[in-house]
C-alpha cells in the first residue's frame, strides 16, 4: 500500500464515518441547494409529529416525536427538493432535448424543480408549456384508444399511499394490471419470499426490538450511506456491547466506525465507536453458502451437544425441517468455503454466537435481493432465524432495509401486478365495477414489451425508469418507440427526455411542500420499513404556483379517461380524508385510518410472524431448501470470472447524483472507477490506476464498459465493483431472479482486461 502510485481523487479514508465530516458536508447540502436561511426550519420539521416524512429513507424514528434528528444523507435529499433553483419554460425554449440529452445525470437534476406542466414538440425539438387541462385531454384521449394491457403504468417508492391507492385504483378501472415499480428493482425478492416463509412480505422488527437484541447480523447493505439514521441505531446497540456480525464483500467505513453526530462527547473528543464485531467479507453471491455453512454448524453443535435449536417452536410452529436439514447435511464444507470465500471455522464461530443469543435480528438490503437467486436468499434468512425462534419474541425478527420512503406502502395499497383476489373483490365490492384478472407486467416485463413494440405508452408516477434498470443499450432506444410517454416528477431527468411521438412532463408537489386542495391544507401517509404508517405534512412555498400534488395529478388524468368513471375522482382529490376512508374500506389494517393518523407517530399495521401467527397455505412458518450453494454454477467456476456488484455513492439517491464524491470509499470527484481486490488487480498484471475494459460474460448483447480506472480497495478476492447506473451498461435485461424478476444488478459474471489502446 505504501509504494502505490498516485490516482487522481482516490485517497485512502481512514477516519470514522459520520463524525464532523458529516456535519461539513450537510452545510455544503444546504448552501449549493437553498437559502441558508430556509433550509434549518426546513429540516427541523422533518420527521417530526406535524411535519413532513423524511424523503430519504424508509427508516422509522422513535415515536416519530424524537428531537430533530440529524442526518447527512436525509439533508441532502430534503435540500435537494427544496432547492432554490427552477427549471422554468424558457429554460425549455432555450434548449433542444438533443443537447439536454449531451448533459450529466448530475447536471440534468441540478437544473432544478420543474415549474410549468410541458408537451414535446418535435418540430423544434424542444418542450414547450401546456395548460393542464389540455394535456389531461389529449392523454385521456390516447389512453381511450388504447388496449389497456398495451399501457405500463410505472410507480417509483415516494409516491404518497393516497397517490399510490388513486393510481391502482384508476388503473385497474381503466382495465390492466400492468404495475411496474421500483420494488420490482428492488425488495421483490423479500414480497415473493418471505410470504412463503413466514406469510408476510414484510419486516417483522420495531426500532424497540434494536434495544432488546443481543445480536445483529448485517448483510448486504450500506447503512452509512442509504440509511443513516439506523446508525444511530447501530452505534446505541454496539455500546450496549451487542455483537454486530456483517458479511458484505466491500470495507463499508459505516459499518467498521461510527462516530454519532448527536453525541456530544464522541463528537467533542473525536472519538468513535466500532460498528461490526466481526467483518466478513463474503464473495458477491456468496451469502447463500456462508449462510448454509452458518446452519450446517448449528446442525452439528446441536448434535453435539443439544439444547442448540429451538426444538418446540420448530416442532409448532415451522414445517419442512427434515427436507431442510438433509439438505444442508448434503451441502459439503469444501463447496461452502469455495463458494462463499470464507473459512469453515469462521462460519462456526458465527453458528456459536448464534446460538448463546437469545434474540437475533437480521438485517438486510440489495447485497442479498439483487442476484439470481434473490428470493432464495431471503428464505435462507428466514430459515436462520426460525432455527432458535427468532419470531415473535422481543429483540428478534428479519429487518429488511426498505429502499423509497414508502415504497412498502405503495405495495401495501395496491401497487402490484399480482393483485390478490381478496383485494380485487373489495374494491370491486366498494364500486361496484369488474376489474382485471390477468397478471400485469412487472418492471422487467414492462420493459421488454416497450422493446418488442407491444407496449404503446408508459406512464411514470415518478422515477427514472430507463436508467434505473439494466442495458440502456436496449432501454433508451425502446422509449422512442412508445405513442405516449407521460412523466410526474419534480426534477428534470434522461428518462424524462428519451421522448415518443408524444411525451408530457407533469410537475409535482414535493413531501416539503404545502398541498392545499378545494379542502383545505392536506396530509398524506406513508408506510416506513416497519409497517409504522404515519402522516406527513409538508410546509414550505411550492416552488411553483402551477405545480399539482400527485393524488391531484393522477384523479386529472383518470377524469380525463374515464368519462364515465364510478369514482368520484375530482371529489376525492377535494379532501384526502376521503382517499383514505376507501383505504380503510379496502386494506385490512387501516380500520379507523383517519382517527389514528390524528396521533403522532401514528400506528403500526398488523404482523401477524410477531404474534407467532403465519399466514402461509400450511398455516406454519417453512424452512426452504436452497439446493447447492451457487445462484449460476455453469459460469461461476470459469477461468478470469470476476463478479461485478453495482453499488450507490456516498452522494447519490439512486439515480439522483448530489455530487461526485464517495467520501468513506475515499473516491473524489469522479465515478469512473472499479474497485478491485490488489490480488485480482496483480493476477490480470494490473496496477491500482490502470485503465481497464469490462465485458460481461452472461449476455449475448456484448455488454461493454470502456476506460474504467480500476483501483485496489478492500473487496473479497474475485469481486469488483462499480457505481450504478454508470454500470447498467453491463447488466443483461434477462439476467433475473427467476422466482421475482428482479434484475441481478449484483454480482454479473465480467471479465476484466487492460483497456484497449492503454
Ligand atoms: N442516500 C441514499 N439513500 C438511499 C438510497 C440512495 O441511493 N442514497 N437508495 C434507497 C434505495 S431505493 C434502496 S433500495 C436502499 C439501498 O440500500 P443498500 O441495500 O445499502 O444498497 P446498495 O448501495 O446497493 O448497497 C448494497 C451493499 O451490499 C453490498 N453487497 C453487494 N453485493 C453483495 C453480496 O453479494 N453479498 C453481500 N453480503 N453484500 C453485497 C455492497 O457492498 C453494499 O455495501 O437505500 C435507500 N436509501
Ligand atoms: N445497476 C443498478 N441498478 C439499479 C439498482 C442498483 O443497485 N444497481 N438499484 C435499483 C433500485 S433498488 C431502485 S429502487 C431503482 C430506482 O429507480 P427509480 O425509483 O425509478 O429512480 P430514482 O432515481 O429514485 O428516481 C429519481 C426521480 O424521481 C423523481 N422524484 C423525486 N421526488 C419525487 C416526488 O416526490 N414525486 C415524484 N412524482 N417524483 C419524484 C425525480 O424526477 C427524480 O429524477 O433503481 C434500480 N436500479
Ligand atoms: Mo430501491
Amino acid at each position: 500500500m505504501t509504494n502505490r502510485r498516485e490516482v487522481p481523487g482516490i485517497r485512502q479514508y481512514d477516519g470514522p464515518a459520520g463524525g464532523w465530516g458529516a456535519l461539513r458536508a450537510t452545510a455544503q447540502a444546504i448552501r449549493q441547494q437553498m437559502e441558508t436561511i430556509k433550509a434549518p426550519i426546513t429540516l427541523l420539521r422533518t420527521n417530526q409529529p406535524d411535519g413532513f416524512d423524511c424523503p430519504g429513507c424508509a427508516w422509522p424514528d422513535k415515536e416519530h416525536r424524537s428531537n430533530f434528528q440529524f442526518c447527512e444523507n436525509g439533508a441532502k435529499a430534503v435540500t435537494w427538493e427544496a432547492t432554490t433553483k427552477r427549471v422554468r419554460p424558457e429554460f425549455f425554449a432555450d434548449n433542444t432535448v438533443s443537447s439536454l440529452l449531451q448533459r450529466s445525470d448530475f447536471e440534468l437534476e441540478d437544473m432544478g424543480r420543474l415549474t410549468h406542466p410541458m408537451v414535446y414538440d418535435r418540430a423544434t425539438d424542444k418542450f414547450r408549456a401546456v395548460e393542464w387541462d389540455e394535456a389531461l385531454g389529449r392523454i385521456g384521449q390516447i389512453l381511450r384508444g388504447l388496449p389497456p394491457d398495451q399501457v405500463e403504468f410505472y410507480t417509483s417508492g415516494r409516491a404518497s399511499n393516497e397517490a399510490a391507492y388513486l393510481y391502482q385504483l384508476f388503473v385497474r378501472e381503466y382495465g390492466t394490471n400492468n404495475f411496474p415499480d421500483c420494488s420490482n428493482m428492488c425488495h421483490e425478492p423479500t414480497s415473493v419470499g418471505l410470504p412463503q416463509s413466514i406469510g408476510i412480505g414484510k419486516g417483522t422488527v420495531s426500532l424497540e426490538d434494536f434495544d432488546a437484541c443481543d445480536l445483529i447480523i448485517s448483510i448486504g447493505h450500506n447503512p452509512g450511506t442509504n440509511h443513516p439514521r439506523m446508525m444511530g441505531t447501530l452505534h446505541e446497540a454496539s455500546r450496549r456491547d451487542v455483537p454486530i456480525i456483517v458479511f458484505n464483500p466491500l470495507r463499508e467505513r459505516a459499518l467498521e466506525r461510527f462516530a454519532d453526530p448527536q453525541n456530544w462527547l464522541e463528537m467533542a473528543t473525536y472519538g468513535s465507536t466500532r460498528i461490526a464485531s466481526t467483518y466478513f467479507q463474503v464473495n458477491a453471491g456468496g451469502d447463500a453458502a456462508a449462510l448454509k455453512g452458518v446452519m450446517k454448524a448449528l446442525l452439528a453443535l446441536e448434535a453435539e451437544q443439544g439444547n442448540v435449536l429451538d426444538r418446540e417452536f420448530i416442532a409448532t410452529h415451522t414445517a419442512g425441517f427434515d427436507a431442510f436439514a438433509a439438505d444442508l447435511a448434503a451441502t459439503t464444507w469444501a463447496d461452502i468455503e469455495k463458494a462463499s470465500g470464507l473459512l469453515q471455522a469462521d462460519l462456526e464461530q458465527v453458528a456459536i454466537a448464534y446460538a448463546k443469543a437469545n434474540a437475533v435480528i437480521v438485517t438486510y438490503g440489495m447485497g442479498v435481493t439483487q442476484h439470481s437467486k434473490g428470493t432464495a436468499n431471503v428464505r435462507l434468512i428466514a430459515d436462520l432465524l426460525l432455527l432458535r425462534g427468532n419470531f415473535g419474541k422481543p429483540g428478534a425478527g428479519i429487518c429488511p432495509l426498505r429502499g423509497h420512503s414508502n415504497v412498502q406502502g405503495n405495495r401495501t395499497v395496491g401497487i402490484t401486478e399480482k393483485p390478490s383476489e381478496d383485494f380485487l373483490a373489495r374494491l370491486e365490492g366498494i364500486f361496484g365495477f369488474a376489474l382485471p384478472r390477468g397478471h400485469g407486467h412487472d418492471a422487467v416485463n414492462a420493459m421488454e414489451a416497450m422493446i418488442d413494440g407491444s407496449a404503446k405508452a408508459l406512464i411514470c408516477l415518478g422515477g427514472n425508469f430507463a436508467v434505473a434498470l439494466p442495458d440502456p443499450g436496449q432501454a433508451f432506444p425502446a422509449m422512442a418507440k412508445l405513442d405516449l410517454s407521460v412523466h410526474i416528477g419534480t426534477k428534470l431527468n434522461r428518462t424524462h427526455l428519451l421522448v415518443a411521438k408524444e411525451t408530457y412532463l407533469f410537475p409535482c408537489l414535493g413531501r416539503t411542500e404545502l398541498d392545499v386542495q378545494q379542502g383545505g391544507p392536506q396530509s398524506v401517509t406513508v408506510e416506513d420499513s416497519m409497517s409504522m404508517v404515519h402522516a406527513s405534512a409538508g410546509k414550505l412555498a411550492p416552488a411553483s404556483e402551477h405545480l399539482r400534488s400527485e393524488p391531484a395529478i393522477v384523479a386529472g388524468i383518470a377524469h380525463a379517461t374515464l368519462p364515465d368513471s364510478k369514482v368520484p375522482w375530482l371529489e376525492l382529490v377535494a379532501d384526502y380524508d376521503k382517499i383514505r376512508d376507501l383505504i380503510d374500506k379496502t386494506i385490512p389494517g387501516f380500520e379507523a385510518f383517519n382517527e389514528r393518523i390524528r396521533t403522532p407517530g401514528g400506528f403500526r399495521l398488523p404482523l401477524p410472524p410477531t404474534e407467532r401467527k403465519w399466514h402461509t397455505p400450511s398455516g406454519k412458518a417453512e424452512f426452504s431448501v436452497y439446493g447447492g450453494v451457487h445462484e449460476d454454477a455453469e459460469v461461476l467456476g470459469g477461468e478470469n470470472v470476476l463478479r461485478l456488484i453495482t453499488i450507490r455513492s456516498h452522494d447519490q439517491y439512486n439515480t439522483t447524483i448530489y455530487a461526485l464524491d464517495d467520501r468513506y470509499r475515499g473516491v473524489f470527484g469522479r465515478r469512473d472507477v472499479l474497485f478491485m481486490n490488489e490480488a485480482d488487480l496483480a493476477a490480470l498484471g494490473l496496477e491500482h490506476g490502470d485503465l481497464v475494459d469490462i465485458e460481461t460474460l452472461v449476455s449475448d448483447r456484448h455488454l461493454r464498459l470502456g476506460n474504467i480506472t480500476a483501483i485496489a480497495y478492500g473487496i473479497a478476492r474475485g469481486s469488483v465493483a462499480a457505481y450504478y447506473p454508470e454500470a447498467n451498461v453491463l447488466v443483461p435485461l434477462d439476467y433475473i431472479d427467476k422466482e421475482s424478476g428482479t434484475p441481478s444488478y449484483k454480482s454479473i459474471p465480467v471479465r476484466v482486461t487492460r483497456a484497449a489502446g492503454s
